[in-house]
């Protein structure tokens, strides 16, 4: 039985699995990810503040609100981005009880668009906005219609519901996500370098029967994976579901 069969037969029998994901899982929806051969990380000017380390950091957005948020409208928002099959493919597991929970990295909101339901945002997501002020909500549409900062009635910078470089994760999301890859029977990781932390340390939390990777570069938890696959995942998906 070739290792796609095998994979195909373990998610056929659990009613728990959970799959946890990250940029890889929209670059087939024409978003970039960061460190994939062609991330935006892949670029470099050498100079620290052209970086997307501070570009998208509380510091750069802080102090120069101007140059974050060209940024982010220019790398970060994309407003016609549609769920690709993997996304689908992940919220039919759902509606059929066989996926417990998706926990992502991403801030693109697809997965909720593609139909998922229990989705833990570790980062938060581009489609929430908030005044950093008085606390007013703002949806995408506002920001991404702005010509320069955003600006609330009261003034005040309306920000995105994100978690940036320097900031915390919230404690209610990443305690949800713990407690679904603790109790997860079959663990899916897809589509993340598994380098940014504390998200990323999430995996050793799995201690259920069957770890599965798939990703296209090599990452530091393979070791840990019963089976690694190195293809696209919306190809591998059309395999399995
Ligand atoms: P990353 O560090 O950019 O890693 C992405 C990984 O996915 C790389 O190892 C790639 O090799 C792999 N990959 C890319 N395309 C595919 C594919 N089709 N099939 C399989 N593997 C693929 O991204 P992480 O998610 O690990 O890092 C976390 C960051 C990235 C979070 O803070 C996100 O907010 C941030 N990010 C999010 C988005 C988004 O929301 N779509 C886009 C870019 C960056």
């Amino acid at each position: 039985m070739s290792q796609l069969e095998e994979i195909r037969k373990i998610l056929e029998n659990s009613k728990n699995t959970v799959f946890f994901g990250g940029a890889g899982v929209s670059t087939d929806s024409g978003i970039p990810d960061f460190r994939g051969s062609k991330g935006l990380y892949m670029v470099s000017t050498g100079d620290q503040e052209d970086e997307p380390e501070y570009l998208l950091s509380h510091t750069c957005l802080a102090f120069q609100p101007e140059k974050f948020f060209r940024y982010y409208r220019d790398y970060m928002l994309y407003p016609g981005a549609k769920p690709n099959f993997t996304h689908f493919a992940l919220a039919q597991m759902e509606r059929e009880g066989r996926l417990k929970a998706v926990i992502t990295q991403n801030i693109d909101g697809l997965h909720q668009l593609a139909g998922s339901k229990n989705v833990f945002e570790l980062h938060g997501t581009t489609k929430r906005n908030y005044c950093a002020k008085c606390g007013k909500n703002y949806d995408a549409d506002y920001v991404t219609g702005c010509r320069d900062i955003p600006r609330c009635s009261c003034g005040g910078i309306v920000r995105p519901d994100v978690v940036l470089y320097e900031e915390g994760l919230s404690g209610e999301v990443f305690t949800g996500a713990a407690n679904a890859i603790a109790g997860a029977e079959v663990l899916i990781v897809g589509g993340t370098s598994l380098t940014v932390h504390p998200a990323a340390s999430l995996v050793e939390r799995f201690t259920g029967r069957h770890l599965i990777l798939i990703n296209l570069s090599e990452t530091p938890y393979d070791d840990m994976a019963e089976y690694v696959i190195r293809e696209p995942l919306s190809e591998v998906f059309r395999q399995l579901v």
